[in-house]
């Protein structure tokens, strides 16, 4: 599993105050908006304890102190624990949070104490970025593109799915691929080398792999959003420039606000 970098997470509130003039622009609605409507709720002063983990790889520069200003900047109370670990999550349900934060190398959840509901960084990420394509205002059709059907991507295009979009997909991985024909009706389409359908073009496309340039130009329409939870990103600046493209692309707020939203 791939995981952020301290790079990934330079200048965060800058990267997440730019995605969220993005979103306003594609949606008509900034991300706070889109959390409050898709999940029905609303933040009201819980308080949110992150705790750094040690284990795995280790804890990442500035990835608590990312949390803890996206957090802030989406309306909640928030601190990071001194003590990591075991000891951190004791100190964060004795400082009186309500919600908890924390990441190991394979799972990262928001916990409500409350309400006993939890979420996964993974579906939470895929479900926002797909809701986010599926509102986009000069969409040109119902066809939407979705490449990268793995833990991000299969939830994301499932959820398109079931907004009644028609899916064209693919995953480099044949097993993936299969499996999203079978269980949500996706029609297979290569974008990199579309068999007998090079012609097709989207003005939706949601992507989610861990690999650089996987949106080629031949797919993409004169209007067309990008809405991508996968780094490095699916398109080169280059090419975003050259076809005008509306790009959603956030190293950790967006599915972060996600998993908040989704458990008040
Ligand atoms: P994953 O490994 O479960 O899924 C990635 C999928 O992409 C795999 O199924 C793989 O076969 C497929 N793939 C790889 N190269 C491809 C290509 N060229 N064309 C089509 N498919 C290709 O990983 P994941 O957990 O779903 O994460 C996907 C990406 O999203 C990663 O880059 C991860 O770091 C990123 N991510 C970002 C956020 C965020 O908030 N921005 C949150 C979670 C994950
Ligand atoms: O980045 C990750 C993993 N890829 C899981 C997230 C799913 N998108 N984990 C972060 C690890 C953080 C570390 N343990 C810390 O600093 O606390």
């Amino acid at each position: 599993m791939a995981l952020l970098t301290p790079e990934d997470l330079e200048n965060i509130n800058k990267q997440l105050q730019e995605a969220d003039s993005t979103v306003r622009r594609v949606t008509g609605l900034d991300i706070k908006g889109i959390c409050k409507d898709f999940y029905g709720t609303t933040p009201c002063c819980e308080k949110v304890g992150i705790v750094p983990v040690t284990s795995g790889n280790g804890i990442i520069g500035s990835f608590s102190e990312s949390l803890n200003a996206i957090a802030g900047y989406f309306g909640f109370d928030s601190f990071i624990t001194d003590m990591p670990d075991v000891s951190g999550y004791y100190e964060a349900v004795k400082n009186g949070a309500r919600i908890i934060l924390m990441a190991d190398d394979n799972t990262f959840l928001a916990h409500n104490l409350k309400n006993g509901k939890i979420a996964n960084n993974q579906p939470c990420t895929g479900i926002i970025y797909a809701e986010i394509a599926s509102r986009y205002l000069k969409a040109d059709s119902k066809e939407v593109l979705a490449v990268g059907l793995g833990k991000v991507g299969f939830p994301g295009a499932a959820h398109l799915a079931q907004k009644g979009f028609k899916v064209y997909g693919y995953d480099a991985d044949r097993t993936l691929l299969e499996k999203s024909v079978s269980s949500l009706g996706i029609i297979p389409f290569n974008p990199v080398s579309p068999e007998g359908d090079g012609q097709r073009k989207f003005s939706i496309i949601f992507e989610a792999t861990p690999c650089a340039d996987t949106i080629p130009e031949s797919v993409i329409s004169e209007n067309c959003v990008i809405s991508t939870p996968g780094i490095p990103c699916a398109i080169s600046k280059e090419l975003q420039k050259k076809c005008g493209v509306e790009l959603v692309m956030e190293p950790l707020g967006i599915g972060t606000a996600s998993m908040l939203y989704s458990i008040l």
